[in-house]
């Protein structure tokens, strides 16, 4: 007989997190029943295949090899829920249909990725097999590049690359706030738990890109032969002062500064809406060949159409592009 079950997980990342597993005889699986069917998978190193079901003889998880994959496991069940009770969407193709995820891919593994082939997401364990790449942001973000597959289908280089990029970043960063649990209090920096430079530093900023040495903060002609993880960074910027402003902030403790490039003011309009637009964007306006001028139009005529087109929200997406010199 299988029951679904809520257990306990101890994670690198996020403290003591409940999971929902599946007791199968006397045995406890990372089996989501109540989120399509998740499964988190051991990969023991390897790089093919699906590795072994995380079990269990109890439900209470972690330690050892166990507890990246509590983290991933918790990951994709938050990120689902964000899409369900956010946006009302039921999974990454909204059919109720889970994912599945796999940890210790490979050895020294310095990143984490989606596959749409798989319909799965995996996680290295970093460098020394020390820093596995679950944290709640990187899993919210691989997560969402199916999201994207599953809709708008952005093409994975160019500019419509960096605003598929982009669209991972700003919804990792909305599940980090979603979850607002202990450890995971929200923030607009991606990947700052998992170390991956070895100097405590986070991947990538979203109130300045240019802080990480790499990405750009606003659009100029030629930004699509950029990285699409740099070329993402205009993206990014405007999400970021579409929902807090430029200028000086300091949110849950962490201090930001967003300039424009044009020396204007934005104004923010809050996550919550910034988010709502970025996503009804996402699902009903972009196109697998969407640039950035085109993200533009894209999210103001969603901003009219959750708000009206006289509205405060739809002035402020406006303003944010053109402090990004999309104008
Ligand atoms: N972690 C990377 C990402 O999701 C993997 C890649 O380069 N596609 O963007
Ligand atoms: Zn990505
Ligand atoms: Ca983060």
């Amino acid at each position: 007989y299988e029951a679904i079950e809520t257990g306990t997980g101890t994670s690198t990342y996020s403290g003591t997190v409940p999971l929902t597993t599946t007791k199968s005889g006397s045995q406890y699986q990372l089996n989501d029943g109540a989120r399509g069917g998740h499964k988190t998978y051991d990969l023991n190193q390897g790089t093919s295949g699906t590795g072994s079901l995380f079990t269990n003889s109890t439900d209470t998880w972690g330690g050892g090899r166990q507890t990246a994959g509590v983290d991933a496991h918790y990951g994709a069940a938050v990120t689902w829920d964000f899409y369900k009770n956010v946006f009302g969407r039921n999974g990454i193709r909204n059919d109720g249909k889970a994912a599945y995820s796999r940890v210790h891919y490979g050895n020294s593994y310095v990143n984490a990725f989606w596959s749409d082939s798989c319909f799965c997401m995996t996680y290295g364990d970093g460098q020394n097999n020390k820093n596995p790449l679950t944290a709640l942001d990187v899993a919210a973000h691989e997560m969402s590049h199916g999201v994207t597959a599953a809709t708008a289908k952005l093409v994975y280089s160019g500019e419509s690359g960096g605003l598929n990029e982009a669209t991972s970043d700003i919804f990792g960063t909305a599940v980090e706030f979603y979850a607002n649990n202990k450890t995971d209090v929200g923030d607009y920096l991606i990947g700052e738990k998992i170390n991956i430079y070895g100097d405590g530093k986070p991947l990538r900023y979203m109130d300045k890109p240019s802080k990480d040495g790499k990405s750009k903060d606003s659009w100029y002609s030629g930004i699509g032969g950029v990285d699409v993880h740099y070329s993402s960074g205009p993206a990014n910027h405007f999400f970021y002062l579409l929902s807090e402003g430029s200028g000086k902030k300091t949110i849950n403790g962490v201090d930001y500064d967003s300039p424009t490039a044009d020396g204007s003011k934005v104004t923010g309009i809050g996550r919550d809406k910034a988010q709502k637009i970025w996503y009804k964007a996402l699902t009903t306006q972009f196109t697998s060949n969407t640039n950035y001028a085109k993200a533009r139009t894209g999210t103001l005529n969603a901003a009219a159409s959750l708000y009206g087109n006289n509205s405060a929200e739809y002035k402020a997406v406006a303003a944010a592009w053109s402090a990004i010199n999309v104008k």
